[in-house]
C-alpha cells in the first residue's frame, strides 16, 4: 500500500515536470539529459554509417556541451529509433512509448535538394523550447560537411541550445553587417572579438576585398566575413561553433549587443548564456567535478502498428446519443484512418471489461468491414477504466510477448476515482494510451494516462455540430513518420440544419492527396438519410444512391471515391429532408496521392496543456509539405469549452506578437476567452488559396562557413549550394485541411464575467529608420486589448542610448517620447509614428534605441517591445569619391540600356516616336558623359 502511494506520487511528479510542448521523453538527471530520442525517417535507405555517425556525434557533443556549460550538462542516455523498413538485428530493442513524431532529433531527407543545413524548428519566443532538430543523412555521412559546419558534435550542441533553451542564432544571413560609425561596418557575430576579413567572391570564384556602400553604410551585398582560423575569442557556439576556439556561449561580458541578429531581437539583447542561466534546467543543476561518462546509446526499432480500442459502455453512454456517436467515430477509424498492415483489437468496459475481438491485421477492406461489427451498440452499468486498460493489455499479450509500443485508444465519459490504481501497470507496460474524454464528466486523471505514456489527448463535447468525436478519431494516425500511409482530414463540418435547408461546402483536393478519399455524412435524428449531392471538379455527380448507408441509429452515409480523386474543388450539398431540425455533418479524409508524393499537412501545438487563469494559451498551427513551410494560407482555430461554447479565431504568420517569425509556415495566436474551468478542445482549419508559395526555412540553422583565413591565406569553401527558385516556389493550387489540435485543461477561471486582466501583447516587430529630414520613423504592428485581440488604449514609447535601459525593469525611467494624439488601431494593423528630436545628437555614428509598449483601458500594461536601433549618419554621402563615381556612371549606363531595349520593342508599334525618345535620351546621356 505504501509502495503504491509512493508510485502515485512519483507519477504525479513526472506529470508535472514533463508538462512541456516538446521533449516529453527527455529528463534531466543530475545534469545528464536522459531519454533523448533520435529517430530515422522510414524513407531513408538502410545505412549503418548513419548509426555509427550518430553515436560519434552524441559522444563528442556530450563532452563539448559539458565544457560549454561550465560542467553542468551532458548527454547521459540517447535512444536511436530505427525504421521498420531496415533489416532487424538482435541488438535492436522493441520501441516502447517513443516514436518518430515525438523525437527530439529527426534524421530525414532534406526539404529541398542541397538543404543539408542542420536546423531546429523554433516557434516559441526567447527561452521557449523548440519542436525538433532536423539532420539530413548526408550531413551525418558525408565528411566534407565538416568543412562548412564543423564537427558534428559541436553542431548538435548548437542545435540543442535552440531546442532545449530557446536561444537564437548570433549570425544573420539576412542582415550580415551592421554599422558602427561613419563608413564603418562589422559582421553580425558574437563575440565582436572574432577576427577575419571581408571578402567578395565573384561568379568566377575570384576573391577580392569587399567594397563599402555609402548609401547603406554597409558592405556591398554578397560580401562575406571570412573568419581567421586561429582566434583568441572563445565565444560563441551560437555564432560559429566550427571555430576550434569556440568553446563558450556568449555571456554578459562578451555579448555583442550591436549585432543585428535573432538572439538580440528575440531575447532583448540578453546573451545566450544569460538565457540558459535563466532556464529551469540551470536552476535544477550544479557544476559537476568529474567528467561524465560517455552517453549510453540504445537502438530501438519500430514495429507493426498494434492498436486496441478500449471503449466505455457504461450506463451514462446511453445519454446524449453517445453510444451511437461512438460507433460512428470508431467506424471511421476502422474504415478510413487506421493504416493498412496495422493490427487492431476491440475491448469494451463498464464495471468489468469484455474482449470483443482479438488482434486482426488490416489486410483488406473486408477485414475493416468485419471489425466494425464488433463495435458496441448498447450500454449499461458502472465505469472502471482500469479494467478496460488491463483487458487491452491482455489482447496484446495474446499475440505478442510484450505490450511495449502497443497503442490503446481509450474513450470514456465516466467519472472513476480509481484510475490511479493502474498507473504502475500502465507505466511498466511500455504501451501508449491515447485518451478521448467524452462529455464534461470524464475522469480528471484520464489525461495522466496519456501524459505518462506519450499518448494524444482529446476531449469531445455533447454538442454534435462540433464533430469533436470524429475529429479525435481522425487524428489518431501512426506516429512512425511514414506520412504516405497516413489518413489526412480534409474537411470536418457540422451544423444544426433546419428542415429542408442545406449544409453546403467546398473541399479543395490538391495534387498531393487523393488516394482513399472518403466522404462521410452523418445526421442526428431522422431514420433515413438526408439528400446528398456531391459534384467533382470535372462535373461528375454523386448522390445518396452512391453512398453506403447505415440506417440504424448510427446514421452514416459513406462514399469512397475510386482510384485517385480528381484535383480541384469538390462541392457538396446535404439537405435535411426530415420534418424537424437536426445536426448534419460532413467529414472528408484522404491519403497521399502516391508513395512518392509528400502531402501537405497541418499540425497544431499548444504552449501548454494545463493552464491556470489568467495565463493565456497560445495556439500554433504548422502548415507544411514535409519540411517546407507553406505560407499565405487562411488558418482558423475553433476552441470549444467542455459545455460546448465555441470561439473561432484566425491564426497569423505575420511575425507580430506571439508569431515570432513571418512567413515560416507557423501560424500563431493567443487565446484568452476562458468561460469556464475544465477541458477545452481545439480544431484547426486551413484553406490554401491559389498561388501558395513554399519557402525555405531560414532560421535557427548551423552557420554554413564560407571559408577561413589561415596564416594570411584565404581558403574558401565551395559556395553554399542554393536551391533553384522553381524548387522553392510552387503553385500548389487550392487545398483544404482540418485537424484536431488536442485539448487543454483550464483551472482558476473566476465565476461570472471575469474582469479584464489581459494586457496587450508584447510588440515584437518594432522598426525604426532615420529619414532624410532627420526624423525617426517608427513602425510596428498594433497589439490588442487582450494580447492580440481587440484594441489597446494607449502607447508609451521610450528612447535611450543604452538598449539595456529599455527592458521591462527600467522601462519606466527611460526618456519618454510625446505620443499624445496617437491612438492604437485594432490588433494586427500596421502603425507608425514620426519623432523629430528637438536637439539632434552631434556625434556621428551614435546608436539610438527605441522601445514601445501598449496599455489597455483597464490599465493592464503590456510587456516592453523588442528594442529597435537607429544609427545617426549625418554626412553619409561623400561628394567626391572614386567609388561613388563608379556607382553613378554604372547606373547611367544601365538606364541607357533599358531605354534602348524598350525602344527596340516599341519600334514595331510606332517607329517615329521611339526614335525620337532614343535620340533625346542619347543626347542627355552624352551631355552627362561630357560634363563629368
Ligand atoms: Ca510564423
Ligand atoms: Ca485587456
Amino acid at each position: 500500500m505504501a509502495k503504491m502511494k509512493l508510485n502515485q506520487w512519483h507519477f504525479l511528479m513526472v506529470f508535472v515536470l514533463l508538462h512541456r510542448v516538446t521533449g516529453i521523453n527527455v529528463t534531466l538527471n543530475n545534469g545528464g539529459f536522459e531519454n533523448v530520442i533520435i529517430a530515422i525517417n522510414p524513407g531513408i535507405p538502410e545505412d549503418d554509417k548513419i548509426i555509427d555517425s550518430i553515436k560519434d556525434m552524441v559522444k563528442d557533443a556530450s563532452s563539448y556541451l559539458f565544457s560549454a556549460t561550465e560542467q553542468r550538462f551532458y548527454f547521459k542516455s540517447v535512444k536511436i529509433i530505427i525504421p521498420l523498413t531496415w533489416t532487424p538485428k538482435p541488438e535492436y530493442k522493441r520501441v516502447t512509448t517513443e516514436s518518430y513524431d515525438k523525437a527530439d532529433i529527426i534524421v530525414a531527407d532534406p526539404f529541398l535538394k542541397y538543404g543539408d543545413d542542420p536546423y531546429t524548428l523554433q516557434y516559441g519566443g526567447c527561452g521557449e523550447p523548440g519542436r525538433y532538430i532536423h539532420l539530413t543523412s548526408n550531413f551525418l555521412t558525408n565528411d566534407s560537411m565538416h568543412d562548412v559546419y564543423g564537427p558534428r558534435g559541436r553542431v548538435l550542441v548548437h542545435e540543442w541550445a535552440h531546442l532545449r533553451w530557446g536561444v537564437f542564432d548570433e549570425y544573420n544571413n539576412d542582415a550580415p553587417f551592421y554599422t558602427t560609425g561613419v563608413n564603418q561596418a562589422e559582421a553580425t557575430r558574437c563575440s565582436a572579438g572574432i577576427t577575419g576579413q571581408y571578402i567578395f567572391r565573384s561568379n568566377t570564384g575570384a576573391a577580392r576585398k569587399c567594397k563599402f556602400e555609402y548609401r547603406t553604410q554597409l558592405y556591398e551585398p554578397g560580401c562575406q566575413f571570412i573568419p581567421d582560423k586561429k582566434q583568441t575569442a572563445s565565444a560563441s557556439i551560437m555564432y560559429m561553433q566550427s571555430l576550434s576556439s569556440a568553446m563558450q556561449f556568449c555571456n554578459k561580458s562578451n555579448h555583442n549587443i550591436k549585432a543585428t541578429n535573432m538572439q538580440n531581437k528575440q531575447c532583448n539583447f540578453r546573451s545566450t548564456w544569460e538565457v540558459i542561466m535563466n532556464s529551469s534546467d540551470y536552476a535544477s543543476s550544479f557544476p559537476i567535478n568529474s567528467p561524465p561518462s560517455a552517453p549510453a546509446i540504445s537502438l530501438l526499432q519500430t514495429h507493426d502498428r498494434v492498436v486496441c480500442l478500449v471503449l466505455d459502455v457504461s450506463g451514462s453512454m446511453t445519454t446524449y446519443d453517445r453510444i451511437a456517436r461512438l460507433k460512428q467515430a470508431a467506424e471511421l477509424f476502422l474504415l478510413q484512418i487506421i493504416e493498412t498492415g496495422s493490427w487492431v483489437g476491440i475491448v469494451t468496459f463498464n464495471s468489468y471489461a469484455t474482449r470483443q475481438i482479438g488482434l486482426r491485421q488490416i489486410t483488406s477492406d473486408s477485414v475493416r468491414e468485419s471489425l466494425k461489427n464488433y463495435l458496441p451498440t448498447s450500454a449499461g452499468g458502472g465505469t472502471i477504466i482500469c479494467s478496460g486498460v488491463r483487458q487491452g493489455f491482455q489482447v496484446f499479450l495474446e499475440k505478442y510477448t510484450s505490450t511495449k509500443g502497443c497503442e490503446i485508444v481509450l474513450l470514456t465519459d465516466g467519472e472513476d476515482n480509481s484510475v490511479s490504481s493502474c498507473f504502475a501497470e500502465v507505466q511498466s507496460s511500455g504501451s501508449i494510451i491515447h485518451t478521448i474524454a467524452l462529455g464534461p464528466n470524464a475522469a480528471k486523471e484520464l489525461e495522466m494516462l496519456a501524459d505518462m505514456t506519450g499518448g494524444l489527448k482529446f476531449s469531445a463535447t455533447d454538442s454534435l455540430d462540433s464533430n469533436g468525436l470524429i475529429d479525435a478519431f481522425s487524428r489518431i494516425s501512426s506516429e512512425s513518420g511514414d506520412i504516405s500511409q497516413q489518413s489526412i482530414q480534409l474537411e470536418s463540418k457540422g451544423e444544426i440544419i433546419k428542415r429542408f435547408e442545406w449544409l453546403d461546402g467546398t473541399v479543395s483536393i490538391d495534387k498531393t492527396v487523393g488516394n482513399d478519399t472518403f466522404f462521410l455524412v452523418t445526421w442526428s435524428t431522422a431514420n433515413y438519410p438526408p439528400g446528398i449531392l456531391i459534384k467533382s471538379p470535372k462535373g461528375k455527380r454523386y448522390t445518396q444512391d452512391n453512398f453506403v448507408i447505415d440506417n440504424t441509429n448510427v446514421r452514416t452515409a459513406r462514399l469512397k471515391i475510386p482510384g485517385t480523386a480528381e484535383t480541384g474543388d469538390w462541392i457538396y450539398s446535404v439537405q435535411n429532408t426530415h420534418s424537424t431540425e437536426q445536426v448534419l455533418s460532413v467529414t472528408v479524409t484522404s491519403r497521399a496521392a502516391s508513395e512518392n508524393v509528400i502531402p501537405v499537412t497541418v499540425k497544431s501545438y499548444l504552449n501548454r496543456e494545463s493552464n491556470t487563469f489568467p495565463s493565456p494559451i497560445v495556439i500554433y498551427a504548422e502548415v507544411s509539405q514535409g519540411f517546407l513551410p507553406i505560407v499565405g494560407a487562411n488558418v482558423t482555430a475553433t476552441v470549444e469549452s467542455q459545455s460546448g461554447k465555441s470561439v473561432e479565431l484566425d491564426l497569423f504568420d505575420d511575425g507580430s506578437g506571439v508569431d515570432i517569425l513571418k512567413s515560416d509556415g507557423i501560424y500563431s495566436r493567443y487565446f484568452t476567452v476562458f468561460t469556464e474551468n475544465g477541458r477545452y478542445s481545439i480544431k484547426v482549419r486551413v484553406q490554401g488559396k491559389d498561388k501558395i508559395v513554399r519557402r525555405v526555412r531560414r532560421q535557427s540553422h548551423a552557420l554554413y562557413v564560407p571559408g577561413y583565413v589561415e596564416n594570411g591565406v584565404i581558403n574558401l569553401n565551395a559556395p553554399k549550394p542554393e536551391p533553384s527558385e522553381d524548387d522553392i516556389q510552387t503553385d500548389l493550387g487550392s487545398f483544404s485541411r482540418t485537424t484536431s489540435g488536442g485539448s487543454f485543461v483550464m483551472s482558476g477561471v473566476p465565476p461570472g464575467v471575469p474582469p479584464d486582466v489581459f494586457p496587450p501583447s508584447k510588440i515584437t516587430d518594432l522598426e525604426v529608420e532615420l529619414n532624410e529630414d532627420d526624423e525617426f520613423l517608427l513602425s510596428w504592428t498594433a497589439p490588442g486589448n487582450d494580447y492580440d485581440s481587440g484594441t489597446a488604449e494607449r502607447y508609451e514609447i521610450k528612447m535611450s542610448n543604452n538598449p539595456l535601459e529599455l527592458r521591462d525593469a527600467t522601462f519606466n525611467s527611460a526618456t519618454s517620447l510625446n505620443t499624445s494624439g496617437m491612438t492604437p488601431e485594432v490588433a494586427g494593423t500596421k502603425q507608425s509614428f514620426i519623432y523629430k528630436p528637438e536637439e539632434f545628437p552631434k556625434e556621428n555614428g551614435t546608436s539610438i534605441y527605441f522601445a514601445i509598449r501598449a496599455i489597455d483601458n483597464s490599465n493592464n500594461v503590456g510587456e516592453a517591445s523588442n528594442i529597435a536601433r537607429a544609427v545617426l549618419l549625418l554626412a553619409a554621402f561623400p561628394s567626391a569619391n572614386t567609388e561613388g563615381h563608379t556607382t553613378l556612371s554604372f547606373m547611367l549606363n544601365q538606364v541607357t540600356m533599358i531605354v534602348i531595349i524598350v525602344c527596340a520593342a516599341a519600334i514595331v508599334i510606332c517607329a517615329i516616336i521611339s526614335i525620337t525618345i532614343c535620340c533625346l535620351h542619347k543626347k542627355k546621356t552624352r551631355h552627362h558623359e561630357t560634363g563629368m
